[in-house]
């Protein structure tokens, strides 16, 4: 007996901008993934102002799935995948952003790819905004600073949520909204397409377009209802547990921050309503921010079906010797090394536990149904002379993660709806625009360079993962 549900969707994920190459197809705009150059472990992508000469942009590629979907989607009906995650360009569909008319060529993209999924009984889960908005809108609007893009955003929504209403049970508004709250360059502009200025409270950058983001997202969540009852629209957030790096109650209640400041996003979403400690830090502030008292309605009408999420390390926090009375804990201070836990190539540390206790977290929190839409490990594949490819260390994570996921739903009754791990498919990293972090099941011959075939050829991660869909997580 199988130790999960019946139906339980098994599948992969991926994200419009790191596959689908084709930057410029059939009436595609440039959108912020398009003027992100390649960057490398432990060096950063550059953002230019806008598609520069000269310059190597990773994602205009990408894998070229945009022109090879259907010879994928095959190879995801071998591996047995019952659901696939990736998200609509909206670039495709609005090439600015701000038109009033949709591209047809674009719908019709997604009008493809979904049909071919569903003829192989794969079931579409669709993020709205993955890192990917209109670049035109960064340029004019100065990205998510700005209340109209509220609207250009719902008016994506419902065009899709209007058109694949019968393809599209699943979806989700905005990719791991929370990164931002570690106040990053890199986060700013890839979650709301902002360049922070020079002489502006980065914290209040936050609490602003976070809360345009909100709202935008409870209407979407209203929007799609109304469209069709049956549709399932939730919020997707980064789960990145911390520890206390002692039992020092000082460092429980700087964790404890930490989640606070890590899961806002999630509370609002999920509540419809500002956790109390934030309402009280905003006040004391003063950071004089545009929330009215219509937003805190929309917020409280269009709160989500479940909780998407990704999970793929934890980290540990130690507080300061001298914390100021209203003390923040951001990602940035994550200070401490956790000596229990080894760490992947690109240094994010490996805990399968620590997906256990999150399941266990947000489920006591939140009381809603759970979706893990990311989870893995990027790390280099070496191809034999015989063309195959072992990634031991590949099934290795991913089975211990199955393995936690498991006793959580089987153990301790979390709400699991599926699980899509990262990258079934070698893509484009989101961090450094690398193709060689890889996190396939299926190989892409590309290297960082952007030399290559283009070829897919089937890693023995692959042979594994068909075996864990066919036993619905039995056989590991
Ligand atoms: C998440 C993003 C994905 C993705 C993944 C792995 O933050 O939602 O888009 O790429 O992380 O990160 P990276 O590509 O940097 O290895």
């Amino acid at each position: 007996m199988s130790k999960l549900p019946k139906g339980f969707l098994w599948g992969g994920a991926v994200a419009a901008h790191q596959l689908e190459g084709g930057s410029d197809a059939d009436g595609k705009g440039v959108s912020i993934a398009d003027v992100m150059t390649a960057g490398a472990n432990g060096v950063d992508r550059k953002i230019t102002d806008g598609v520069c000469p000269g310059e190597n942009y990773p994602n205009h590629e990408a894998i070229d799935f945009y022109h090879r979907y259907h010879e994928d989607v095959a190879l995801f009906a071998e591996l047995g995948l019952t659901c696939f995650r990736t998200s609509i360009a909206w670039t495709r569909i609005f090439p600015n952003g701000d038109e009033t008319t949709p591209n047809e060529a674009g719908l019709k993209f997604y009008d493809d790819l979904f049909d071919d999924l569903l003829a192989h009984g794969i079931e579409p889960v669709v993020t709205l905004s993955h890192f990917e908005m209109p670049y035109h809108l960064v340029k004019v609007y100065g990205g998510w600073r700005d209340r109209r893009v509220i609207d250009f955003f719902t008016h994506f929504a419902a065009t899709v949520f209007e058109r694949y209403q019968h393809k599209v049970k699943y979806w989700m508004t905005f990719n791991e909204i929370n990164n931002q709250n570690g106040l990053n360059k890199w986060a700013f502009f890839t979650n709301s397409g902002v360049l922070l200025k020079a002489d502006e409270d980065p914290e209040k950058v936050l609490y602003q377009v976070g809360h345009y983001e909100l709202v935008a997202s409870a209407k979407a969540v209203q929007i799609g209802h109304a469209i069709n009852p049956a549709m399932q629209i939730g919020c997707m957030i980064a789960v990145w547990p911390t520890y206390p790096a002692s039992s020092d109650p000082r460092d429980v209640l700087k964790a404890e921050r930490f989640a606070q400041a890590n899961y806002w996003f999630s509370d609002v979403h999920v509540w419809g309503t500002y956790p109390n400690w934030l309402k009280r830090y905003q006040a004391k502030q003063q950071f004089d921010l545009d929330i009215t008292a219509a937003d805190l309605e929309t917020l409280a009408a269009g709160t989500v079906d479940y909780i998407g999420l990704s999970y793929y390390a934890s980290g540990a926090i130690k507080a300061a010797a001298n914390e100021p009375a209203n003390f923040m804990t951001r990602s940035a201070d994550l200070n401490v090394d956790n000596p229990h836990l080894q760490a992947t190539e690109w240094g994010w540390p490996i805990d399968p536990v620590g997906l256990r206790y999150s399941l266990n977290w947000l489920t006591d929190r939140y009381h809603l149904p759970l979706f893990i839409v990311e989870n893995g490990m990027g790390a280099p594949d070496k191809v034999e002379a015989d063309g195959q490819i072992h990634d031991p260390y590949r099934v290795d994570y991913l089975k211990r993660h199955i393995e936690q996921l498991a006793l959580a739903v089987d153990e301790d009754g979390v709400d699991l709806m599926g699980y899509t791990p990262w990258g079934v498919i070698d893509l484009v990293s989101a961090g450094t625009g690398q193709m060689e972090k890889r996190y396939g099941f299926i190989y892409v011959d590309k290297d960082d360079q952007g030399r290559g075939t283009l070829d897919r050829s089937k890693k023995d991660s692959f042979y594994w993962y068909q075996k864990v869909i066919a036993t619905n997580g039995e056989q590991l």
